[in-house]
This record gives C-alpha cells, structure tokens and sequence, in this order.
C-alpha cells in the first residue's frame, strides 16, 4: 500500500515538473523565459454556476477570484495536489473553455534618462506664446523640448481641439501621482489598485505617471509639459513597484475602466505570451466601446506583444528625430504594428511628469512612451466627435498618419507615424447622431456651428447617464 502511494507521489512529481517547465522562446538570439505565477490558474468556462466551481474546488484548487464579465476564474492549486492530472480531469468537462497559465506581465521598459524638477521655472500664464509651458520649446537639458508634440503637429491640432474632460482615458500601468502639479487638473480619482486592493491607484514606479503626463498634462498653464490632451484621466493600477503584474489584475484593470465608463484604454504594457482570458477581456471592453491602445514592445523583434498583437488593440511602434523622425531602432515589428508616434531615443527623449515629487519630471524613451501619444489623439478626436465609435476612432488615427519608410503600411510604421493636426482637421466621422441615422460629412470643419453643438450636447447626456447608471456598479 505504502509502495503504491509513493508510486502515485512519484509519477505526480513527474507529471507537475512537466506541466510547470518554464516556456522558453528566443528574442535576438537570448533564451527568454515565459514567467508565471507557480499555482495559479485562469480558467474560462462557458457558463458560470455553483455547480462548476464545487467540480473545480473538488479537483483540487481554491478559486480565489471569479470574473464573471467574462467567465474566467482564477484558481490556486491547493498543496499535494497533482496539478497536471487536475486539469487533465477538468479539461474533460464540456463547460470549461480553457486552462491557462496566471501569466506575468510588464511595462514596456523604459530608459530614465534623467529626472528634473520644475521648482521656480514657471513662466508667466499670461505669456503670449502657445502653448506657455516652459518645456515646449526648450528644457535644460537636451534643448528640444517638445519635439515629441511639435513632430506629430499637437500645436496646430490644438487649433481644432484641446479636449473636453467628459472623455475618459484609462491609464492602465504602475498607478498615477494624483497631486503632482502638471497632473492634478485632470485627474479622476474612479480607478483601483489591483496590486495592493485599495482604492488609491498611487504610482511608487514612475511608469505609469510618465505615461499620464504625455496624454493629459495640463497645457497652457505656464508650468512644465503640455499634454495632448486636456481629458480626464484615471489609473487602474496593475503593475508593482517594479513594473510586473499579473495576466489577472491587467484583466480586472481593463474590465473595471471599461466598466467605469473609460473610452480610451492606454496599454504601455504586455507580455509575449497569448492568453485567451486576455483576449476576452479585451474583446468585452471593445464590445462597450473601448478604443485600446497598446505598446508594440522594445525588444526589436517581430514576435508578437500582448495585447498590442490582438487585433482589436491598435498596436503603436516608436519613433525619435525632429523635423524627419524615423524607427526608434529598440522597436518591435510586424505584421500587427498598426501605426507608429514618438517614443524617443539618443538626444530625443521625451520629458513628462515623473513619480519622485509633485514637481518631477523625467526624460524617458521607449515605445512605452510612442503609445500615450496615440491614446492623446484618440482622446482628442473622441472629444471632436464625441459620437465616433471605436472603431472610426481607430480608422481617423490610421488615415491621418503621414507615410514613413516603405509606400503605404509597412512592417516598422504601420500605416505611419500618427499625426494629430491630420486627424482631427481632415479626416470626418462617418456616422454622426447615432440610432442608425448616418450623416456623411465632408470637411467637418466647415460645418455649421449648431451640428457641433448638437453633438456635444447629446454626448454629455450620454456621458451623464452612463455616469448615472455606473454609480450603482459595484466596484469589483
Ligand atoms: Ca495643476
Ligand atoms: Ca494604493
Ligand atoms: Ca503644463
Ligand atoms: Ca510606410
């Protein structure tokens, strides 16, 4: 008897370092490894009921959380319990969809090149260039300022569009330093802290606070950066100190800034594995009208980066140089790169607000960097056309790129590098007023004043009644 069980021990041990063998894949020639949370599970069933879990937990894991939006569970293996032959077991029942790996995920790295602060350079609010915040047209260290806005036109989209804050974009990252005071004006305090279980998305790496600045720092305050867009912002915070989170927070981030009635999701972020569960979440915020904007990576490979590579994600590549920027060379590639926007390199970095005071700022590349600026323009043209969907959202940032590298959509540039005038100034909204009615409008500019009104006025009692109905939600 003794013998049998420890038979049964042996072949467990067997069949669990199998089933726990680190992926590995190649990156320019370097094993690289697939990181995973050791235990933890997220499985997808098609229906959930009290029926599956108690199959689940008598197979021997402990649901420690359950999505219903999409009908994920995540599950721990309990210890002695031969994980392998479980899901082997679970897998056989026709009501789970999948069984996957709790994968871990990361910022897209970005290099810190050097951190600055803005005490006493304040120029005067009432100076007459625009935008008047000292670091557009120079800074301290590398002289270019802004070249990151001024190369893809932000001033002149300015002249069509600043922003309205009844546009939401999520910043999906290390959390946001809520009082930092290029920030503070546009912040909205309805995100979450997945990592920590509190309600303050507060950033203790800097990430996710860099990113902010580039969409949605305040503008023509006389006082640091200009941000592309003057939106309102909120954080789900699903990365640590260290820049690492979980496939199962960034789920719940995305789920919950859908959910909070986000319309732009900002993704400098992802991980080389595919996850279905990944996949579903994505799809589900795409579904309530997300647009989601995610970083292409910088590891200069083609291999595919979640969830830029999904095809509902416009996938953003980098870019450095001023006037005629070209490929950031630490860029990913492929297939799946939709466009391209500055994400800075050599003497081009971009400077925006940083985590250390409520006066940093840092100069930072990477295509971590390439993406907010995308998500700026989304937001942008969202609040020009407050009626657009996510998907003429999406073909209004395509079509106003201008052309980089090989004629047309290229494997390095996408469709091209994003340029924000183009977009908003020439490319319209297809369907406008919604309930079916379509109106084609050409040079949307010229339209009469009372359209934009209009539309304005619909969309912000849209935005209240969503707000409304999204006030009885429970938080999780
Ligand atoms: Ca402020
Ligand atoms: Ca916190
Ligand atoms: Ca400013
Ligand atoms: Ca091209």
């Amino acid at each position: 008897m003794r013998k049998r069980s420890d038979l049964i021990a042996v072949l467990c041990i067997l069949l669990l370092a199998f089933s726990m063998a680190v992926k590995t894949f190649t990156v320019n020639g370097e094993n690289m490894e697939a990181d995973v949370v050791s235990g933890e599970f997220l499985i997808g069933v098609r229906e959930m009921n009290e029926t599956l879990i108690a199959s689940v937990e008598k197979n021997g894991f402990e649901v420690v959380k359950r999505i219903d939006q999409i009908n994920v569970l995540v599950v721990k293996a309990r210890n002695g319990v031969c994980v392998e032959a479980s899901i082997k077991s679970l897998l056989d029942s026709q009501s789970i969809r999948y069984i996957e790996p709790n994968y871990i995920v990361k910022m897209t790295p970005m290099k810190v090149v050097k951190v600055i602060e803005d005490k006493g350079l304040q120029t005067s609010q009432e100076s007459r260039s625009s935008p008047n915040d000292p670091f557009w047209f120079t800074d301290p260290l590398f002289g270019v300022g802004q070249w990151n806005m001024r190369v893809i036109d932000a001033d002149k989209a300015w002249g069509v569009e600043k922003g309205n804050h009844t546009v939401i974009v999520a910043v999906i990252d290390t959390g946001v330093r809520r009082t930092h005071h290029d920030l503070d004006a546009n912040y909205i305090a309805i995100g979450y802290d997945w990592v920590n279980d509190d309600n303050d998305p507060d950033d203790d790496n800097g990430h996710g606070t860099h990113v902010a600045g580039i969409i949605a720092a305040e503008t023509d305050n006389g006082y640091g950066i200009a941000g592309l867009a003057q939106v309102s912002i909120m954080a789900e915070k699903v990365l640590n100190e260290r820049g690492y989170g979980t496939v199962d927070n960034l789920i719940l981030g995305i789920i919950h800034a859908a959910d909070s009635g986000a319309d732009i999701l900002n993704l400098s972020l992802g991980t080389y594995e595919y996850s279905s569960a990944l996949e579903d979440a994505v799809n589900y915020a795409y579904d309530k009208g997300c647009v989601m904007i995610a970083a292409v990576g910088n590891d200069n490979t083609d291999r595919p980066h979640y969830p830029a590579a999904l095809s509902k994600v416009i996938a953003v590549a980098s870019t450095y140089g001023e006037p005629n920027d070209v490929r950031a060379p630490y860029s990913n590639y492929g297939s799946w790169v939709t466009v391209s926007a500055p994400g800075g390199y050599e003497g081009y970095y971009v400077l925006s607000t940083y985590n250390q005071s409520d006066d940093a700022f840092a100069y930072v590349y990477g295509t971590s960097q390439a993406t907010p600026h995308v998500s700026g323009l989304a937001a942008l043209y969202k609040s020009l056309h407050p009626t657009a969907t996510n998907k003429e959202v999406e073909e209004a940032i395509e079509r106003g790129v201008e052309d980089k590298g090989k004629e047309g959509w290229d494997e390095l540039y996408g469709y091209g590098r994003v340029n924000a005038y183009r977009t908003l100034a020439t490319i319209p909204v297809t369907s406008v007023g919604g309930e079916g009615e379509i109106v084609y409008l050409q040079g949307r500019l010229n339209q009469p004043v009372y359209l934009a009104l209009l539309t304005s006025l619909v969309a912000v009692a849209l935005l209240t009644v969503k707000k409304a109905l999204n006030l009885h939600l429970p938080r999780k």
